[in-house]
């Protein structure tokens, strides 16, 4: 990869924009590069430091007191810069407040939470994926990722019915809006300004149907759990971290299987491997690519002096594939213990939707084991260019029945 690396004491830097098109398209040979330069390097475009190694990332995250993330996880310093909206009571704070919210939010969606409505996730996975596998060819984003979460995910939150193709813009400028303001954010700022009022109004006690995700926050407020308008950016938390996360994490499972049939071959023969799978889907293509934090005192990473206040970008996506922490590790090996990867994060900010995504997933592909017996791709796929996410605007199949 031929980028500029020069070296001042021992810190590797680096004159790339990692969120230039070309590098978003294909970021793995920068990401090699970055990782073996050095555990931390210096970007000069942003002027932050990076990390793409896994011990180091994982080190970082799990340090919330001196990489903490109330002054944002984007590349925007909230000490510095408006944030472009409220920032996220769960995301762009930290303890104690963090621990407050999380704790409301984490019992909502809890593994005992969700058993109601796996049977109800189950019948809809399954209708898709028979729908899909009878018509042979189909769009893997356009016609299930995006389909999927849509047609289960919001009715669990509660929103609205009406108004909800603003869930899709509304979802893509907040993960462009972690990364630089460049041509990708300024379209989809555009795109999405006339989503930030529904949004808004969606995520207030009387817009949200009772027995929802979020209903149950307003149930908290009732309790003196968190405050009215707490509630209201809660609730929006769902909106922006519950539907592109999920919707891109199955565009690119499906990706994964259909270039790899050998993979999707082994899992109609052992479909207890299902679990580990997915787990592998996010280490080898990680939905949210990258995040940042910012230092709250001086610090050392691998000997090299980080100051207070910098920005430290971790490359989690590649971080998931350091060689360091995993054997072959850009192979695709649906049988291999992925478990540990830092596709959802680590430390008291690891998502908390977790299992949401894994049940969303689990269930579409286990749909697809039983109604498929192979799944090809039929055309040229299409990237979409996100600042943080790993995206395809299309990916055409063809499934054959089984
Ligand atoms: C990313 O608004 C939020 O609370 C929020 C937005 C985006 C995420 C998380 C939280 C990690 C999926």
């Amino acid at each position: 990869m031929s980028v500029q690396t020069t070296t001042t004491q021992g810190l590797p830097r680096f004159d790339v924009d990692p969120f230039s098109e070309d590098m978003l398209r294909d970021p793995f040979p920068l990401h090699e590069t970055i990782r073996e330069a050095g555990p931390v390097v210096w970007l000069e475009r942003y002027g932050i430091f990076a990390t793409a190694r896994f011990a180091e990332c994982s080190a970082v995250l799990k340090d919330w007191q001196t990489f903490c993330s109330g002054r944002g996880v984007g590349l925007t310093d909230f000490a510095r810069e408006e944030p472009w909206r409220p920032p996220s009571l769960l995301l762009e704070v930290d303890p104690p407040l963090h621990d407050r919210t999380r704790s409301i939010v984490g019992r909502i969606v809890s593994v005992g939470a969700l058993k109601a409505l796996r049977p109800v996730w189950q019948k809809e996975a399954d209708a898709l994926v028979q729908r899909l596998v009878a018509r042979g060819r189909f769009d893997a984003i356009k016609d299930l990722a995006e389909v999927y979460p849509l047609s289960v995910f919001p009715d669990a939150v509660g929103l609205p019915k009406e108004g909800r193709e603003n869930l899709l813009p509304y979802g893509a400028l907040g993960f462009n809006a972690f990364g630089p303001r460049n041509a990708i954010y300024e379209e989809s700022a555009a795109a999405a300004a006339k989503t930030l009022e529904w949004v808004a109004q969606s995520c207030g006690r009387d817009a949200l149907a009772p027995g929802g995700f979020g209903a149950a926050v307003y149930e908290a407020v009732d309790r003196g759990e968190a405050s009215e308008a707490e509630a209201q950016r809660l609730v929006r938390s769902f909106i922006a971290a519950g539907v592109d996360t999920t919707i891109n994490g199955l565009g690119n499972m499906m990706a994964a299987l259909a270039s790899h049939p050998d993979q999707y071959a082994l899992l109609r023969e052992q479909p207890r491997l299902v679990k580990t799978a997915l787990e592998e889907v996010l280490r080898w293509d990680s939905t949210v690519q990258t995040f940042f934090r910012t230092t709250t005192r001086d610090t050392e990473i691998g000997s090299v002096a980080i100051p207070e206040g910098s920005k430290i970008l971790l490359f989690l996506g590649a971080a998931n594939r350091d060689p360091r922490a995993w054997d072959n590790p850009d192979s695709f090996d649906v049988s291999r213990r992925a478990i540990g990867h830092v596709g959802f994060g680590a430390g008291i900010h690891a998502c908390v939707g977790q299992m949401i995504a894994r049940l969303e997933a689990e269930l579409i592909l286990t749909a697809l084991l039983k109604y498929c017996s192979r799944l090809e791709s039929a055309g040229t796929p299409r990237r979409r260019l996100n600042n943080t996410l790993r995206a395809w605007e299309s990916y055409p199949m063809h499934a054959v029945p089984a």
